[in-house]
């Protein structure tokens, strides 16, 4: 009788909490409605009462609490140095990542979430991530639809969950400087999903989530997000012995152009963008790599509607370098936003490990000052704390070292730009096309016969020194 009491009280206290109805307590799921906006206007409290601000010390700093090479205000090659990084905090790894993998349980119990897929929780993982964004100087944050907001038991359930955890996003950027970088719908961890959501042999599945994709582009666009990523979770195959490729390519490119198409009805001028990845979850991703991805574009006519998202740790998947995949996307005007991450030289899976490797920041910085900047694209730290860091004050610690990485990269790039040396090699090596007879290919006035006339013309050549190590010894003595 007393544990009877007990509980309903217990019930109660939660109804009253949660502002669930009593059906919905039962899967920690709550509907949205006007007892939210009571919870979401009363809340005082702090999630990081111990840490404050992050301040620029300079390099010479031992705070771990504290950047050395990341002010934000300071110029490098004429513009700040937050507009050339636009950094971007990723909520689903830094306020859903609990530890799990496949081998054990959570190792974290942060103090917004109690582990419930409540709207409470919801909404405390929301003010858990402003407090964060606010303390590391921060003005973007990427989300899935459901990292944000639990899933109902019908789609407009879901929504209408979406709809309460956004109206809350949006009073706290109120005032603030924050918004999200992009936005993107969660197609791959429901069951639903299981063969592909637009690749998806059951037409119910391509109508869901397109429907997902339709109000996540419009909660980005609510809340002022500047991109719309598509990142294609199970868009690839197992085997083609059950898939018919050219079927699933269609619809893929017939989703993308519906995508776009929306977009335009909607009014939103973020740009989308896509983000390749070679395998895992399938084994062959669509979306295999920055070239196949572009291929995929051109040839389906939509080329000028889509930009890449480009991530380091997919790029060394693909069995590129991280530089590899930028600059072929820069080169074709194809660089849209960037997902700063780096895997493991020892491991072949998605290890998304904050990007320390200043060498490599600074080949990636180097590109990004050619593209003159990657706006309204950004770095959106999609890396995870490792199982084993529990601690809060590590989820500050790993963006402050994310972010003083790229800092030093441009820093680094800014000096390798400005020297000139590193060009000017580059430059030296294809010379020889600045000849009439280059300019003459270049121009396309000669054909065969002209080529041949002009070798039996010339001495048969050695060509000069490809000079790598000086290329190397130059730019490594700008990496500090
Ligand atoms: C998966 C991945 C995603 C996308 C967004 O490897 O990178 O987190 O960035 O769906
Ligand atoms: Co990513």
């Amino acid at each position: 009788m007393a544990m009877k009491g007990l509980m309903f009280i217990a019930v109660s206290i939660s109804c009253i909490l949660c502002a669930c109805s009593e059906d919905l307590i039962a899967d920690m799921t709550c509907r949205a409605n006007l007892e939210n906006d009571r919870i979401i206007q009363e809340w005082k409290g702090e999630f990081f009462p111990n840490i404050s601000y992050i301040r620029y010390e300079g390099p010479t700093s031992r705070n771990p609490l504290a950047f050395k090479w990341y002010n934000a205000e300071e110029e490098i090659l004429g513009k700040k140095m937050k507009d050339w990084l636009r950094f971007s905090v990723a909520f689903w790894h830094t306020f859903r990542g609990d530890g799990t993998d496949i081998f054990g349980s959570p190792t974290k119990r942060w103090p917004w979430d109690d582990g419930t897929d409540s709207l409470t929780t919801a909404f405390n993982r929301m003010r858990a991530n402003f407090e964060f964004l606010q303390k590391l100087g921060v003005s973007f944050w990427c989300f899935h639809d459901r990292d944000i907001a639990p899933e109902g038991k019908t789609l407009k359930e879901t929504n209408a969950n979406l709809d309460a955890v956004v109206a809350l996003a949006k009073r706290l950027q109120e005032g603030t400087n924050i918004n999200p970088l992009w936005g993107t719908a969660q197609l791959f961890k429901h069951q639903r999903y299981m063969h592909g959501a637009a690749t998806s042999p059951y037409v119910n599945i391509f109508a869901y989530g397109a429907a997902q994709v339709k109000k996540a582009m419009e909660v980005t666009h609510e809340l002022g997000g500047q991109n719309f990523v598509f990142w294609g979770g199970r868009e690839g195959y197992q085997t083609l012995l059950n898939t018919d490729m050219k079927k699933e390519l269609e619809n893929m490119a017939q989703f993308l152009k519906l995508a776009s198409m929306y977009k335009k009805k909607l009014g939103f001028q973020g740009t989308l963008l896509l983000e390749p990845k070679p395998q895992e979850p399938t084994k062959h991703q669509y979306d295999w790599d920055v070239a196949t991805t572009m291929g995929f574009l051109e040839k389906h006519g939509l080329s000028d509607q889509f930009k890449l998202n480009i991530e380091c740790n997919h790029a060394t998947l693909a069995g590129h370098s991280c530089t590899h995949e930028l600059e072929m996307a820069r080169i074709h005007g194809m660089f849209g936003s960037f997902d700063a991450n780096t895997g493991d030289a020892q491991t072949g899976w998605d290890t998304d490990q904050f990007l320390v490797d200043i060498a490599e920041a600074t080949l990636i910085m180097l590109t990004v000052i050619k593209n003159g900047g990657i706006s309204p694209g950004g770095f959106n730290f999609d890396a995870k704390l490792r199982r084993e860091s529990v601690d809060v004050e590590d989820l500050f610690i790993a963006h402050i070292a994310g972010m003083d990485t790229m800092a030093r990269g441009l820093r680094n790039a800014a000096r390798i730009v400005q020297d000139g040396a590193l060009q000017s090699l580059v430059d030296r090596r294809y010379s020889s096309f600045d000849s009439p007879l280059g300019k003459a290919i270049k121009d396309g006035s000669i054909g065969f016969e002209e080529l041949e006339q002009a070798a039996l013309n010339s001495e048969d050549q050695v060509p000069p020194s490809g000079k790598q190590e000086l290329a190397e010894m130059i730019f490594y003595s700008f990496v500090q």
